[in-house]
């Protein structure tokens, strides 16, 4: 089947997750919205719910025949064990799951350091607010959610190489997408954290030097880290 992957066409954003996932899994899958002279206006029908009586509150969403699912956490959890992306027992996939929406907390709280009062202000409204949010995000919040994967590696029973079980599964794809996002974000601060979280930077480095990740990676279709996206690199709010 040919997945049909709807997300905005210039970011990574959230489609990022689905994409490694696809990529690792070398599915046949389109990414409708950069399709030529298709662009935004191809979520739109799904969005207004003329395409599906299903519709997406946002994007990314998947067509998978006629499915249509939507949700970063919940499109993965449908397609992991399609692609052996996760381990068959109920028991982690659950735990995959449960990792994924951790990420996907995480992200939010990353996204909100640049704007804390909404994405309807542009980031020079709430400058003063993005400076103390990035603050919290850097001094407390960022530690506290490396510190747990840290540790989820070092407790998995069956090795520390992966998150869940013992070989690769999508939840190690978004710790490397996370771990990407926050360098390109905040370059100092990983730099500082780096040395406490070696089982973590290892994990990335293996995700990373996959043959089709890394063939992804170098490709046209890893979209660069941008100003518009979830991360966003401003110096400002980098701590010194
Ligand atoms: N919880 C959803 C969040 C989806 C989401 O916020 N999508 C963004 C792009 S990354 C969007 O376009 N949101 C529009 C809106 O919230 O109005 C997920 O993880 O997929």
């Amino acid at each position: 089947m040919r997945y049909e992957l709807y997300y905005w066409p210039s970011i990574q954003g959230r489609g990022e997750f689905v994409r490694l996932a696809l990529e690792e899994a070398d599915a046949d899958y389109v990414d409708v919205a950069r399709l030529p002279r298709r662009g935004a206006a191809a979520l739109m029908p799904f969005l207004e719910g003329k395409s599906t009586d299903r519709a997406p509150f946002a994007p990314p969403f998947l067509k998978a025949g006629k499915l249509v699912i939507a949700q970063t956490a919940n499109i993965l959890l449908w397609l992991a064990p399609r692609h052996s992306l996760v381990p068959k027992s109920e028991a982690a996939r659950v735990w995959a799951h449960q990792l994924q929406l951790t990420i996907s907390d995480w992200l939010v709280e990353a996204h909100d350091t640049h704007h804390p009062l909404g994405a309807a202000l542009y980031y020079e409204d709430q400058k003063p607010e993005s400076m103390r949010r990035a603050a919290h995000f850097t001094g407390s919040r960022l530690p506290k959610f490396l510190g747990y994967f840290e540790r989820m590696l070092q407790e998995n029973p069956a090795g520390e190489r992966y998150l869940v079980g013992k070989s690769l599964t999508y939840a190690d794809l978004s710790m490397f997408q996370a771990l990407a996002g926050l360098e390109y974000a905040f370059p100092r601060t990983l730099a500082r954290m780096k040395p406490a979280h070696p089982k973590l930077i290892a994990l990335r480095q293996r995700v990373m030097e996959r043959p089709r990740i890394a063939a992804y990676l170098a490709s046209p279709r890893r979209i660069p880290f941008n100003p518009l996206g979830i991360f966003r690199h401003y110096a400002e709010l980098d701590e010194e």
